[in-house]
């Protein structure tokens, strides 16, 4: 088994997830202002030394996304930020692309940018000790969307970043998400996704990729988040499983789900139901941002010096999606928190 391919399944062993914690500058400045706390660099890097120094990274956190400000950054102790992440036994892992852009020939929509110098930039990634990488693209659903211009042009960006992600020996994340924003219903949720799950393969095969040294990050099979038809977590549990093993190669090792816009216990419960039924071959793990980090957040944006209490919120939420891996989690566990 290459390296790449020991990584990939390292990263989402039984009982372990990825933290998401590579929101760009303007992501984090929102979701910092949104809990009255200033956007300066030293306070994203307070924020996320307290998520990358908790005990729960130890048990349940198999790697970390990181932005680009954030692998370059020093901890208050002197160790660099993947320094910090290993040794809490996981893998720093980062975001290589450059956002999402408006799409020339359908400007309503969005393509995902950072090609250029992608090749130079993997190889420093490395040195910083990058061993994996995350490229996301982002699919809207309506009446006319997602165009086919879309589905091909994201799907052509996203091999090729992984094709070259492989050449520097870091595992690619593909990341296509078809976003929860609409009034749509399952089903549609269900043939879109699979459509852009079905180009994203033809496209990695053509770029030579070798799948076993990738992660998927997908949705969740849902309803739009204003769809009036609400569905229960077997139902989101059965569609999600349907369609991945309709549409991803058995080769691929594990797949790790982004949460969307899912609350923290949503996003929780889902997976837990998807484990509880996996039927296939995947490791079926998480990649959390907001539903890992937005109580721990929320909790700190009270007083910033604190670290115990967030770690302790950050903590529970680690420990119940890596017992949500293993289809052990359920809701007694979930209330016990004041542990
Ligand atoms: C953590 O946020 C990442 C995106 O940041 P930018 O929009 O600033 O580039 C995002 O890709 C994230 O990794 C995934 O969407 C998963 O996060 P959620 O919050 O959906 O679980």
């Amino acid at each position: 088994m290459s390296e790449i391919e020991k990584i990939a399944k390292q990263i989402v062993a039984k009982g372990r997830g990825i933290l998401a914690a590579d929101e760009s500058t303007g992501t984090m400045t929102k979701r910092l202002s949104s809990v009255n706390v200033k956007s300066t660099a030293e306070n994203r890097l307070k924020f996320r030394e307290i998520l990358f120094s908790s005990e729960g990274m130890k048990n349940y956190i198999g790697g970390v996304i990181l932005y680009d400000e954030t692998i370059k950054q020093k901890t208050f102790s002197g160790k660099t930020i993947p320094e910090l992440i290993e040794s809490f036994g996981s893998i720093p892992g980062i975001k290589v692309d450059t956002g999402a852009k408006k799409l020339a020939g359908s400007p309503e929509e969005k393509i995902t940018e950072g090609l250029d110098d992608l090749r130079e930039r993997l190889v420093e990634y490395y040195k910083l000790g990058a061993r994996f990488t995350k490229w996301r693209a982002v699919y809207n659903i309506s009446d006319k969307f997602p165009s086919e211009l879309s589905i091909k042009s994201n799907a052509h960006a996203l091999a090729r970043y992984a094709a070259l992600a492989q050449e520097a020996k870091m595992v690619p994340i593909v990341e296509p998400e078809v976003l929860m924003d609409g009034d749509h219903d399952i089903n549609k949720c269900y043939k879109v996704t699979s459509k852009v799950l079905q180009e994203c393969y033809k496209e990695l095969f053509l770029h030579k990729v070798n799948l076993k040294g990738t992660i998927l990050k997908p949705n969740m099979i849902l309803p739009g988040s204003n769809s009036q038809k609400k569905s229960s977590s077997v139902e989101i549990a059965k569609n999600t499983l349907k369609c991945l093993k309709e549409n991803v190669p058995s080769e691929v090792p594990g797949i790790a789900f982004l949460s969307g816009g899912q609350t923290e216990v949503e996003a929780t419960q889902n997976l837990n139901e998807i484990n509880k039924i996996n039927n296939t071959n995947f490791l079926m793990s998480f990649s959390y941002g907001r539903a890992l980090q937005q109580t721990a957040l929320k909790n700190w944006a009270k007083n910033i010096k604190d670290t115990n209490d967030t770690q302790k919120i950050f903590n529970h939420r680690s420990k119940m999606n890596g017992l949500s891996t293993m289809a052990k989690w359920n809701i007694n566990l979930e209330n016990q928190i004041s542990a």
